[in-house]
């Protein structure tokens, strides 16, 4: 666990290759990417033919990785293109899928591990364009996702088990020669996505763990410079970047490389943090890419609402997981998914996008989120109470006029108790259902002007 702490008097280390910039950014780019709140993820590529599925057997790894637990030998693997037919891809019908779930931005794998290319790269011949497919699938797909409103982000693998220059270590000459022939190859992949598909937001970097990256100095240095310098409002999270020591996220002086921070993988922090954040979540355990058998627990829409509201309440994003299947459809249950937490979302959606952290205590009912631009305050109730009272701290001489449900029309009860305590009278609306209340401070009272007691 990295703590974003400067210790005060200690030296900084000089860098060549650290953060390149300080603090959160204050763009208007950086405060859609905030706004939007709510975004999916999609892992598509060779390995969804491929379910999870390899000779009949069955692998209960994550389904994405299958090449290397299988240990398929990349001929074998790479001949899986010829069954790229996408019969039943419709961009349009995933970006509709996507609209009506409610969410603002989504992240598709341009190429995952297994090096295959979704775009037809001209510098390599493992892509899309040679599939029985043949069209730009990216391209379709950042068209109809536009279309529809929504950010696209690039997930973009640093790790290309296809590319024959590609180095987990570098031990002698030849590899260092050949990393850096990679490095190139990298660079002008990054590059060629930037250029071919100017609408993307930023990038959703992956694989910057194994040894010849740790020791490789300047590799992603180099790349979030270059980005940056195609379009300076570029996104970029903090997996992608290393130091010359080999920090990753943070750099060796603790600062935080990249834009936000993106190391929170199936999990969401319990504190808020001091840098901007996104948790990227499976609806399965650990299933990214399709796998035709989930195991184990499978979440339900209102564990994937209230890790959502959570994550507002904490000032980040919260981006959930899809894996289409080979053929190129959206498999069953996780439309169904996407239907319940749209439902949610079309009537609740407000106390999400465009909010974050509110200054006030939260209570056991659940999460306290605050619209800073509308000086409006939600309660997320995730845990109603048996007795039907919410138990409300305000901060001292804080006044609420009025407690709305956003799912009805009639305003709730407000008890001031004595001192900073409101009571809210609130009759379970919807059975077992997570639900919002409005709450509209006195004019001039801020949902911000609190600093809550140190958790
Ligand atoms: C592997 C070793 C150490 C730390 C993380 C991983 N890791 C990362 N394993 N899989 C991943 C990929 N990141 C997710 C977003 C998926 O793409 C998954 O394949």
């Amino acid at each position: 666990m990295v703590i974003n702490l400067k210790v005060w008097g200690q030296e900084d280390i000089p860098l060549k290759y650290g953060a390149q910039r300080v603090g959160k950014r204050t763009d208007p780019a950086m405060q859609q990417w905030r706004d939007n709140r709510f975004g999916q993820f999609i892992h598509f590529g060779l390995y969804s033919i491929l379910g999870g599925y390899y000779n009949g057997k069955c692998y209960d790894g994550a389904a994405e990785w299958i090449q290397s637990f299988a240990r398929i030998p990349g001929s074998e693997y790479e001949k899986l293109a010829q069954q790229m037919a996408l019969p039943e891809y419709d961009a349009r019908e995933w970006a509709r899928i996507a609209k009506n779930m409610g969410v603002k931005y989504a992240v598709i794998t341009t190429k995952h591990h297994e090096g295959f290319c979704l775009w037809p790269s001209k510098y390599t011949d493992y892509t899309i364009a040679n599939t029985p497919y043949g069209r730009d699938f990216l391209k379709e797909y950042v068209e109809a996702y536009q279309a529809e409103g929504i950010d696209v982000y690039f997930y973009f693998s640093i790790i290309d088990w296809h590319h024959k220059d590609w180095r987990s270590t570098v031990k002698n000459e030849s590899d260092s020669l050949a990393f850096e022939r990679f490095k190139e190859f990298t660079l002008a992949q990054v590059e060629e996505l930037m250029t071919d598909y100017p609408a993307v937001k930023g990038f959703w970097y992956d694989g910057t763990w194994d040894p010849s990256m740790v020791k490789s100095g300047s590799f992603t240095y180099d790349i979030e410079k270059k980005m940056r310098e195609l379009n300076p409002d570029i996104i970029c999270g903090s997996r992608l970047r290393v130091d010359e020591r080999g920090a990753r996220h943070f750099d060796s002086n603790k600062r935080l490389m990249g834009d936000y921070e993106q190391g929170w993988e199936r999990s969401l922090p319990e504190k808020p943090l001091a840098n901007d954040w996104e948790a990227v979540m499976t609806i399965p355990e650990n299933q990214w890419g399709y796998h035709a058998d989930w195991k184990g627990h499978v979440k339900n829409a209102d564990e994937i609402i209230e890790m959502i509201a959570r994550a507002t309440s904490l000032d980040g994003n919260f981006v959930l997981n899809f894996g289409p299947k080979g053929d190129g459809s959206i498999r069953k249950e996780e439309q169904k998914l996407a239907e319940e937490i749209g439902k949610w979302m079309k009537v609740n959606g407000e106390a999400i996008y465009g909010c974050g952290m509110a200054s006030f205590k939260e209570q056991k009912w659940g999460y306290f989120t605050a619209n800073k631009k509308e000086n409006t305050l939600y309660m997320i109730v995730t845990h109603h109470p048996a007795s039907g009272l919410l138990k409300v701290n305000v901060p001292q001489g804080t006044v609420i006029d009025r407690c709305m449900p956003l799912n009805a029309t009639r305003p709730l009860k407000l008890q001031k108790s004595t001192k900073n305590e409101y009571v809210i009278e609130a009759p379970r609306i919807e059975k077992d259902g997570i639900y919002v209340l409005k709450l509209t401070l006195k004019k001039g009272d801020s949902v911000g002007n609190y600093v809550a007691p140190k958790m």
